[in-house]
């Protein structure tokens, strides 16, 4: 087992009878990004388990994550590449070498970049690994060079993240044990229990000290259950809820003037804004009552440090960028930032962003020649990137036709017979099925990478534990091999994995206070390594100090301005929501008629949709299922465990009904990341979810969507 202190300085921990302990990182999409441990025997990896030593991680893995081994060791891995012979999707594949994969793509892309000009490639990647080697230098230099075109990575927290930036300077968060001096938390839209479970215990352990925990969601949620107390907005109307929050606080003058003037911009036009939004007419837009509204604002505003905690599936909607601007102004209002246990927590991975020319060596490459929304693919593939079209498509790290919105239009675009689909994946996905090519990917325990993490403030080290499997192979040796058949020499196109990740860190550091001192070496030894944080930036902002061109939080923020937004947040519902009936109130005419607002949220036992297809987490998960409240499943005649439609003029899937008073009446929840092959009728949520772009930044707006329910047993 884990021997003492001195033994962790190796990365290769120790020998006890053969068994070799090697330290690793969670890849996943997840705020946690925990320290693991694989044990492995014989070449064979035996046991995982967290590192006892890691802050966060703190010796426990999640529900998900536990039974990585079984992922690994699936019988379903792929294992060598595949070419397609049958139809597209139709499942028949013939078993080829590397050798004949490349060459083969190879001759593709060139044919296509003589033809159509390298526009026409379309690299598509996101999150199925969050690593800077596998992921972020995979995701940029090859492409670079080749002139592809680039994608637009708006499908998760574009608007926040430009949100944030814009108001203050930086996406830079509290350590996440700072809750433990918080005295008020406000969960915002954000589901940590089961999106980012090891902020769970201190949360707790905040409770038991007396914190007071207000989650604000639509759903009750396992976050929700143990609040001190739940605030049930409808959706999309956070915003309003916000400028609602700030009205009361103005108007009975509780807000924090000196520190407005001191370190804000535009405090005075944000307070005539915010006028428009009296209790009694946010009540009506948000059905929050007009008196939690007001002593929800007094108690924001009177408890001190108050956090602020929100992630981002509430701004998965039309207006979530003026909505999460509108959260950035309330800890301000307050003087909230730089406080000790204050401020916001959104995201922590300001704190490092890679050297963006080390990572991708842009400057020595043709510009890149357009730029292609990740949430629009379905539309590029069929039509709407038209000069030139998309003739060739290379997803890794991405399973587009389960977890992208508009899915149907996607597999519509995968059928293209004249399309050249390459997917680089550990399994048969949903998406992998329509390629032409399929290639073999290795698992984290097979190759090496670095972290950061966007939940805490520590760096983590990904040692390879084992062999790649069968023939499988890491996202960068694909690239090695695919840079070379292009012919192309550029030597940063065929460092070693260490060498470019050791460049990319070596370069970032030299502009980055917060990587001072952390080496490749020391990543390597050590496993964990903690930014470098000054006393007085330990928390930030606490210098009173905000990297914006005012130098102030910019609660006026004229960089709105670029993006066609009002400078000062404002609310205005979702299109989608305000085209059907010009009313947001679902709850008061839930007839068999009206449709229901779709909240597709992240799963507790899948990581969108990786893990997805392990059976242990399926049984946990149960059949893909739709809650409904009961009013409104009366209303449709549907009974609690049959089986419903859900349609609108995007498309439709069909689901198991779950009726519960966890969702309000007009809402439909039904969690992300099923896949379409394991579900009925072999289609998913995202059948139904819009392709249409929120107000900020190419955001997606998953939850911008209306469906109708209807029991299957009507035909
Ligand atoms: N177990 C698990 N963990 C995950 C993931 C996963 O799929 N499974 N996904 C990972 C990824 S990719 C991400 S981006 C993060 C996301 O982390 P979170 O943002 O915490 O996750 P979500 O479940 O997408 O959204 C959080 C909550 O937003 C609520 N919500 C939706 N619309 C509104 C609204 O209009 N107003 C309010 N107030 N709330 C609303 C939903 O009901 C949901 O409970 O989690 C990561 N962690
Ligand atoms: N309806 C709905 N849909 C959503 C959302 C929602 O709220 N509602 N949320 C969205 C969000 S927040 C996100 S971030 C996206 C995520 O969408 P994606 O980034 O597409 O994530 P996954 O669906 O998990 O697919 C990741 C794939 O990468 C593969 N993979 C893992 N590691 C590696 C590797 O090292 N190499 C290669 N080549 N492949 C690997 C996994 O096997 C998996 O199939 O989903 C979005 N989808
Ligand atoms: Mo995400």
């Amino acid at each position: 087992m884990l021997a003492g202190a001195g033994e962790h300085r190796r990365w290769r921990l120790t020998r006890e009878q053969e068994t070799i302990l090697v330290r690793g990182a969670c890849p996943h999409d997840c705020p946690d990004t925990c320290a693991t441990v694989t044990e492995v025997r014989d070449g064979r990896a035996v046991a995982f388990y967290a590192d006892r030593q890691h802050p966060v991680t703190d010796g426990w893995l999640c529900a998900k994550v536990r039974p990585y081994l079984e992922r690994v060791y699936s019988s379903d891995r792929l294992l060598y590449p595949l070419r397609r012979v049958g139809p597209k999707g139709s499942g028949a594949w013939q078993r080829i070498t590397w050798d004949e994969a490349i060459a083969e793509i190879a001759d593709r892309w060139r044919q296509i970049i003589a033809e159509y000009g390298a526009a026409a490639i379309l690299p598509y990647s996101y999150s199925g690994t969050l690593g800077l080697l596998q992921n972020a230098i995979c995701a940029a230099r090859l492409w670079n060079r080749m002139g592809a075109s680039g994608l637009e990575r708006s499908i998760c927290g574009a608007a926040a993240e430009t949100a944030v930036e814009a108001t203050l300077g930086a996406r830079w968060a509290p350590d996440p044990a700072d809750v433990l001096h918080s005295r008020l938390v406000l969960i915002w839209g954000h589901n940590p229990a089961s999106t980012g479970p090891h902020f769970m215990p201190l949360l707790r352990r905040a409770q038991r000290q007396g914190a007071h925990v207000v989650v604000i969601d639509p759903r009750r949620t396992l976050t929700a259950r143990s609040a001190d107390e739940h605030i049930r907005p409808r959706p999309a109307t956070d915003g309003a809820l916000a400028l609602g929050l700030m009205h009361v606080i103005f108007a009975e003058n509780l807000h924090d003037e000196p520190w407005l003037e001191a370190h804000s911009l535009g405090w005075r036009e944000l307070r005539e804004r915010v006028r428009a939004y009296p209790p009694e007419r946010v009540a009506e837009i948000t059905g929050v009552p007009a008196e939690t509204i007001v002593a929800l604002a007094r108690r924001y505003a009177t408890t001190r440090p108050a956090l602020l905690k929100s992630a981002d599936g509430l701004q998965r909607h039309g207006n979530g960028g003026q909505t999460f601007r509108a959260l950035c102004c309330l800890p301000a209002v307050t003087g909230q930032y730089g406080v000790l246990g204050g401020g916001l927590s959104y995201s922590t991975s300001g704190y490092v962003k890679w050297d963006a020319e080390a990572l991708g060596h842009a400057s020595e490459c043709p510009p890149t020649p357009r730029v292609i929304n990740m949430n629009r693919l379905g539309a590029a593939l069929t039509g709407e990137a038209a000069d030139p079209p998309v003739m060739s498509l290379y997803v890794f790290a991405a399973n587009p036709a389960t977890s992208s919105p508009n899915a149907g239009l996607i597999v519509k675009g995968l059928q293209r017979e004249d399309l050249f689909t390459v997917v680089h994946e550990q399994f048969m996905t949903d998406t992998a099925r329509y390629a032409d090519i399929v290639l073999p990917a290795t698992t984290q325990l097979e190759h090496v990478d670095l972290h950061k993490a966007y939940g805490h403030r520590n760096l983590q080290y990904n040692h390879p534990a084992i062999q790649p499997l069968g023939e499988a192979k890491s996202n960068w040796d694909v690239m090695r091999l695919l840079a070379g058949a292009m012919g192309y020499t550029e030597p940063w196109l065929h460092e070693s994995a260490e060498e470019a990740i050791r460049g990319v860190l070596d370069a970032t550091r030299a502009h980055n206070p917060y990587l001072t001192g952390i080496t490749l070496e020391r990543l390597q030894a050590e496993g964990t390594v903690p930014l470098h944080f000054k006393p007085e930036t330990r928390v930030p902002f606490a210098d009173g100090r905000f990297p914006t061109p005012s130098g102030k939080v910019e609660l006026w923020c004229e960089a709105m301005r670029a993006y066609g937004l009002d400078p000062l947040p404002d609310f205005e519902l979702p299109h989608e929501f305000q085209l059907a009936d010009g009313d947001n109130d679902r709850s008061a005419g839930s007839g068999p008629q009206a449709p229901l607002v779709l909240i597709s949220a992240a799963p507790h036992h899948f990581v969108s949709s990786s893990m997805a297809n392990q059976p242990s987490l399926q049984a946990k998960e149960g059949a893909p299922y739709v809650e409904l409240h009961p009013q409104d499943a009366a209303a449709r005649g549907v009974e609690h465990g049959a089986d419903v439609i859900l349609a609108n003029g995007r498309g439709w899937c069909r689901l198991r009904a779950v009726v519960t008073e966890d969702v309000p009446p007009g809402v439909a929840v039904a969690p992300k990341g099923r896949w379409a092959q394991h579900s009925p009728d072999g289609r998913n949520i995202n059948w139904t979810t819009s392709d249409a772009l929120a107000d900020l930044a190419g955001q997606s707006t998953f939850h911008s969507n209306l469906v109708w329910v209807r029991p299957a047993a009507e035909g």
